[in-house]
């Protein structure tokens, strides 16, 4: 059987990784582990705003300015909410509308996340899985300066403006890890888990908050490789330098490469930063991590793939 990747994700950069990915991994052997805890009740619709960007963005449709949301996208729907007197500081398109009414329709029948998920995988011609951490309800929830936020009232409602003093997952504990996620980690012919370059607090806690999720990157056979969202003590895009500094720590790959110490058997840093290298404690990989283009998306997904070959054949 070809080798398998699994990518564990939220966001943005992260689903810009996974189509690195998606284009050099055989066709269904690529399996996402998409982050649910910024998943909200918004005007009476479930939006799972990370599993709606790892689709777009696999099956081509993902807005490239916005980097959430649909490409050529209309936005009736909200200028008509607003002029009712609606609530309209997050914005859904026209488009991403009719994702947002089935996933909600299909869920009060009684489908799982999971199930509904691959309907619509299978429905825009997606071949990868893509799993949310769990089908069962996890709020990422914000303690800052102005009280405890939810976490889509803290990025988009407030811009992520408030000072963060920490970060607790609503229900985690008890949320159980998909079947199709276990399996995908246990798989024999797994080349590499993945933790994508995507905010390590606000986007991949809460997917290692999972009881189960942790214990399988242990366990994992392929070795489990860490992308850096920070580049030169900034990140790429959205907050993590920002929240980085407000919970007491340095901006910089070393601190991530800490945060996701016991668990990662590598690390690959960008090579503006390459002159850290000596101080990881564990192997590092340093190589351009901006991934502007699908050529550089690639470039940074095979980058890694040579990395696991090399850890996996080193004997770990
Ligand atoms: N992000 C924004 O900054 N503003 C929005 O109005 C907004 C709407 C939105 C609608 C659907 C969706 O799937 C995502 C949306 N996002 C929006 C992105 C999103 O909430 C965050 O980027 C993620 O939660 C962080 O990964």
């Amino acid at each position: 059987m070809s080798p398998s990747v699994v990518v564990l994700t939220g966001g943005v950069g992260g689903a810009k990784l996974a189509l690195g990915f998606y284009d050099l991994v055989p066709k269904g052997r690529l399996s996402l582990i998409v982050n649910t805890g910024d998943d909200f009740e918004h005007l009476g619709l479930r939006i799972c705003p990370d599993l709606d960007t790892a689709l777009y963005t696999l099956s081509g449709r993902a807005n490239p300015e916005l980097g959430w949301g649909r490409a050529n996208e209309s936005w009736g729907f909200m200028k008509a909410l607003a002029e009712l007197g609606g609530e309209n500081w997050f914005r859904l398109g026209d488009g991403d509308l009719a994702l947002h009414v089935l996933r909600t329709q299909r869920l009060a029948a009684g489908e799982r996340l999971s199930a509904v998920t691959a309907a619509f995988v299978r429905a825009l011609g997606v071949r990868a899985a893509l799993y949310p951490m769990s089908d069962d309800a996890v709020a990422t929830m914000v303690a800052s300066d102005d009280g405890e936020l939810g976490f889509q009232d803290y990025f988009v409602r407030r811009c992520c403006e408030p000072r963060v003093r920490g970060l607790s997952f609503h229900g985690a504990e008890r949320a159980r890890l998909g079947g199709g996620a276990k399996a995908a980690l246990a798989a024999p012919e797994l080349a590499a888990i993945v933790i994508a370059p995507s905010n390590p607090y606000l986007s991949i806690d809460p997917i290692l908050a999972v009881p189960g999720v942790r214990a399988a990157l242990v366990a994992a056979r392929a070795p489990v490789i860490a992308v850096t969202p920070i580049i030169a003590g900034k990140a790429v895009k959205g907050p993590t330098a920002k929240i980085m500094a407000e919970l007491g720590l340095e901006p910089s790959p070393l601190a991530v490469a800490r945060h996701y110490e016991g668990l990662i058997d590598g690390f690959v840093l960008d090579a503006r930063d390459a002159a850290l290298e000596a101080r990881f404690s564990v192997p590092v990989w340093a190589t351009d991590t901006l991934m502007t283009s699908l050529e550089d998306k690639q470039r940074v997904a095979r980058a890694v793939l040579d990395f696991a070959a090399r850890l996996a054949g080193g004997g770990r």
